[in-house]
């Protein structure tokens, strides 16, 4: 591992820009299990990947609401972990450090990241399903949608399965993905698109990629460096050494 920090550390500190991509893994030492994962308690015997989709909300609003509701709850009881930190430092050590994310959790910004490009949305956000329209003041809680005023149901402004990204968040997160020196890409199983194609966009343009995650992925191979280890303890490591460079 100290070699393959001091590897990563040498390229990231020359450079003005760090771009992070993160997917659910970065914030599993939060205590917010991956997408993937096995649900807990209640919701153990549902497939997220039903719940998150327009088709799934329209033929049961209320159980798709409940399961947004029950993770709002535990997010309420959370904080970021060292990962989210090391990545927000990085600013306070001259680094502009655009992350762009498929998290919905609102983690980042809470360690203090000033740039967050949400590709998926937010969990504290709400839309109406049938227009679209920003629902405001939304309490935990409730058991079944609050209607907007038009009357339509309101739903998370996150991105479902079958959805379309906003255009400015995949747009943008394109691009600093392919402007990026290097790019580090945390936590995401990269099979979802099309967040999962931003690393080998970044790649195709000479990013030097540094993945951090316990299991391979399909990025793995193409990977410059990968550290087999979580992001809470790979993060803090490698912003030690790159403050010790730039010293
Ligand atoms: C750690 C760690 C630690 C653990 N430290 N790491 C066939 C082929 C290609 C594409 C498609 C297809 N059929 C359909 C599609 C399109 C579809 C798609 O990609 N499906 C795939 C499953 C195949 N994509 C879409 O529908 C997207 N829209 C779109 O493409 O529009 C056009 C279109 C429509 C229809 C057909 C074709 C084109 C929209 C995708 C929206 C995804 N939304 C979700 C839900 C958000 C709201 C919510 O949270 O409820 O976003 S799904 C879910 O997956 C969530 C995540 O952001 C996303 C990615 O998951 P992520 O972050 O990678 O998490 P995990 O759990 O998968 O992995 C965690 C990783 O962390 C693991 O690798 C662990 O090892 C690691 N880890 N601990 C570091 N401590």
């Amino acid at each position: 591992m100290d070699s393959l920090i001091r590897e990563a550390a040498a390229k990231i500190a020359p450079l003005e820009r760090l771009v992070v991509l993160s997917g659910a893994g970065a914030s599993r030492e939060s205590g917010i299990p991956t997408f993937r994962e096995a649900q807990t308690g209640l919701w153990a015997k549902y497939n997220p990947e039903d719940l998150a989709t327009p088709e799934g909300f329209r033929s049961d609003p209320e159980l798709v609401w409940q399961w947004y509701d029950w993770r709002r709850k535990k997010l309420a009881e959370v904080s970021p972990n060292p990962g989210h930190f090391a990545i927000a430092a990085f600013e306070d050590i001259g680094f502009e450090v655009p992350v762009v994310t498929q998290n919905v959790d609102g983690l980042h910004q809470k360690a203090g990241s000033t740039d967050v490009i949400e590709l998926h949305g937010s969990i504290s956000r709400f839309k109406c399903f049938d227009s679209g329209h920003p629902v405001a003041d939304v309490p935990l809680g409730l058991t079944k949608p609050p209607l907007c005023h038009c009357g339509s149901q309101a739903r998370p402004d996150v991105v479902w399965f079958g959805e379309s990204l906003s255009s400015t968040c995949l747009n943008r997160g394109l691009a600093e993905c392919e402007g990026a020196e290097v790019l580090i890409v945390v936590g995401t199983s990269g099979i979802v698109q099309p967040a999962a194609s931003l690393p080998v966009a970044g790649l195709m343009k000479g990013a030097f990629l540094i993945e951090v995650n316990p299991e391979e992925t399909p990025l793995t191979s193409s990977c410059q460096l990968f550290f087999k280890a979580p992001g809470g303890e790979v993060l803090p490591l490698l912003l030690d050494a790159v403050k010790a460079l730039r010293h």
